[in-house]
């Protein structure tokens, strides 16, 4: 049974503050973590407080808009711009970077984040999440941004998520490792749960939108014909489980192993590159990933080796265990 040592979120961001920060960082960090213990509470209460359902907007993304998916990133915006050292942000919800000039001269970091990742979900009681990248400024200057902001994802210095699911668990890296935590109900207090996180090499267990098959390539069409293939020496067929959010597909593999892709598709040709966006969906994901001693690839490339040309650009995302993520590499790439 999983027991807390009593490290709360805070004491533990503490102790690996980054030497540039002094504190900023973590001040940062315990914003985020407030806005995910008020998010959790929302949800708990959604059906009772009106918070289900359309708000009858569109979003950048061309998709309904959620009452919740507006709530959470305005809640968000408010707290991260109150830390008082973010330059700028990108969200799901919000068409244009948010820039902050007020905070240019002192803002260290710029956030990228989905803030209800799994929407079509949250009426149903599914999970649904959080997900955040921290990426420092390093140009100074008011045009700073495209430099800072379109880098290849190994610039950033922390990602995360936060998974509302029957209990609330906060999963963080600044890249050397992953530890998860969870919201004591009582204290409201995130605590270290899961430390050190270490993806299996290899899983049983693959997590895709089979119904989307006919629009993929034949590379892929054969990459998952090979999970779903018999062969117990390698335990297949995998069990195929998907949950409709990126998040909870990834936690499960990131503690029993397996693969998730999310391909790109021959239907919709405003989304050439598949569903899922860089900068605060793939990229976050592939540095925890990657942390956790898994792999993230669009199938021809690392993912963090990607530099995002726009805030919204989209990638084919093939995500896990290192081994089950190299199968399908091989298959994209001729190698098998
Ligand atoms: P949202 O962030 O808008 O929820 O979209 C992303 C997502 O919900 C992922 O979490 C999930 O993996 C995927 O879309 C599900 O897409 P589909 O319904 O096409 O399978």
């Amino acid at each position: 049974m999983t027991q807390t040592n009593g490290v709360s979120f805070v004491r533990y961001l503490l102790s690996q503050q980054p030497d540039f920060a002094n504190g900023d960082f973590t001040a940062l960090l315990t914003q985020i973590s407030l806005g995910a213990k008020i998010i959790s509470r929302e949800l708990r209460q959604a059906g009772l407080v009106n918070q289900l359902g359309y708000t009858g907007k569109i979003n950048v993304q061309g998709e309904q808009v959620k009452k919740l998916d507006i709530w959470s990133n305005d809640l968000f915006v408010n707290l991260v711009k109150e830390s008082g050292v973010v330059c700028a942000m990108v969200s799901e919800e919000m068409e244009q970077v948010l820039h902050l000039p007020e905070y240019c001269d002192q803002g260290k970091y710029i956030v990228c984040f989905d803030p209800i990742d799994g929407s079509s979900n949250i009426d149903l009681n599914g999970v649904v999440g959080t997900i955040f990248s921290v990426r420092k400024r390093e140009q100074i200057g008011k045009d700073h941004l495209p430099y800072d902001l379109f880098q290849n994802g190994t610039k950033q210095i922390a990602a995360g998520y936060i998974m509302y699911g029957p209990s609330t668990i906060l999963v963080y890296t600044a890249g050397s490792r992953v530890d998860g935590f969870t919201l004591d109900p009582n204290t409201r207090e995130f605590f270290l749960t899961h430390p050190n996180i270490i993806m299996p090499r290899k899983g049983r267990m693959y997590s895709v939108n089979e119904g989307r098959s006919h629009y993929w390539s034949l590379e892929c069409q054969n990459a998952v014909d090979y999970f779903r293939a018999v062969d117990p020496s390698s335990y297949r067929p995998y069990s195929l489980r998907y949950a409709g959010s990126l998040l909870a597909d990834f936690h499960r593999i990131l503690l029993e192993g397996g693969v998730f892709l999310y391909p790109a598709d021959k239907d919709d040709k405003n989304k050439p590159g598949g569903k899922l966006r860089l900068l605060y969906e793939a990229a976050p994901m592939a540095l925890i990933a990657e942390a956790a001693g898994g792999k993230a690839s669009t199938g021809t490339n690392r993912v963090l080796d990607l530099a995002p040309t726009s805030p919204h650009q989209r990638v084919p995302l093939v995500i896990g265990s290192s081994e089950d993520v190299d199968v399908v590499e091989d298959f994209y790439q001729g190698r098998r």
